[in-house]
């Protein structure tokens, strides 16, 4: 038994290369996040779109407040251990009846960390079903080694390169239902992706802390660049990025700019195109 999973689930984790859903908060703080995002969005337009959707816990309090959310450390302590650091943030916001969608890859592909076990929480701030587009996993995936992608750059895929592995069977698939408050963790490796959101008027918005990583990780591209968690750092040369004190502080805008720019450099590694996210 861990702090939050029972041990079945650790041991499903282990098989299958997922845990869901885990209860994070009721819905109605998770939709209270989903306002303050949407505030947010009306205030500081530019702050939340395209590449600012990276990295956005470095200044906006209340996204700060979620990646460091205690419910969130202990799951994620019960399958990493005790010393972790948290690499980087994505909103993956899909808005209603639009085509964007999440092609089938693994996280580890471009992210320049060894070893490759590292997990991502995917918190729902509102309903993630299959009529929302809600994330689908391979179970058991992580279990092989990274697979070739191709590079699509597909114009409605929200994947920074829009990597796909090819000759996936969908029918394999194991879709993430969430209610808003719940969240999903999976491993590095595994495959997964998700579909356009069909829904007329709800936007499905995760915010996704990707990753965390064990104090064993390494950076092998970029700079090594982390928000300290729990534990020490991984490496003497690691460089701490500081925590917000009010949404847009001024030192937070410095930092996620300077994570932003390290996670382009790392995440279009020797790609042909780089696109604005
Ligand atoms: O939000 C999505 O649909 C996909 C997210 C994803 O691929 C991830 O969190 O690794």
């Amino acid at each position: 038994m861990g702090k939050v999973l029972t041990q079945q689930q650790i041991d499903d984790y282990q098989t299958t290369g997922f845990v869901s859903p885990i209860d994070v908060m009721s819905e109605d703080e998770a939709l209270a996040y989903a306002q303050r995002l949407q505030h947010a969005e009306t205030q500081y337009p530019s702050d939340l779109r395209g590449a600012n959707r990276n990295n956005a816990h470095l200044c906006f309090k209340f996204l700060d407040e979620l990646a460091y959310h205690p419910r969130v450390l202990d799951a994620v302590e019960d399958l990493i251990g005790a010393e972790f650091s948290l690499w980087g943030s994505v909103l993956f916001i899909k808005e209603p009846s639009s085509s964007h969608f999440v092609s089938w890859h693994q996280d580890a592909t471009y992210m320049g960390i060894t070893p490759r076990h590292f997990v991502t929480p995917w918190i729902a701030l509102t309903p993630s079903t299959r009529q929302t587009g809600c994330m689908s996993m391979i179970p058991g995936s992580h279990h092989n080694d990274i697979q070739p992608h191709e590079d699509t750059y597909g114009a409605d895929n929200i994947l920074t390169r829009g990597q796909e592995v090819k000759n996936i069977d969908p029918s394999q698939a194991v879709d993430l239902i969430l209610k808003p408050g719940q969240m999903s963790i999976h491993h590095a490796m595994i495959v997964h992706g998700s579909q356009p959101n069909l829904s007329k008027h709800q936007r499905r918005i995760g915010f996704a802390l990707q990753s965390f990583m064990p104090t064993g990780a390494r950076q092998t591209i970029g700079k090594n660049y982390w928000s300290p968690v729990r534990g020490r750092c991984a490496q003497a040369s690691d460089v701490a990025l500081k925590r917000p004190n009010h949404d847009m502080d001024p030192t937070g805008i410095a930092e996620r700019n300077k994570a932003n720019k390290n996670f382009s450099d790392i995440l279009y590694h020797g790609a042909k195109t780089k696109r604005d996210y």
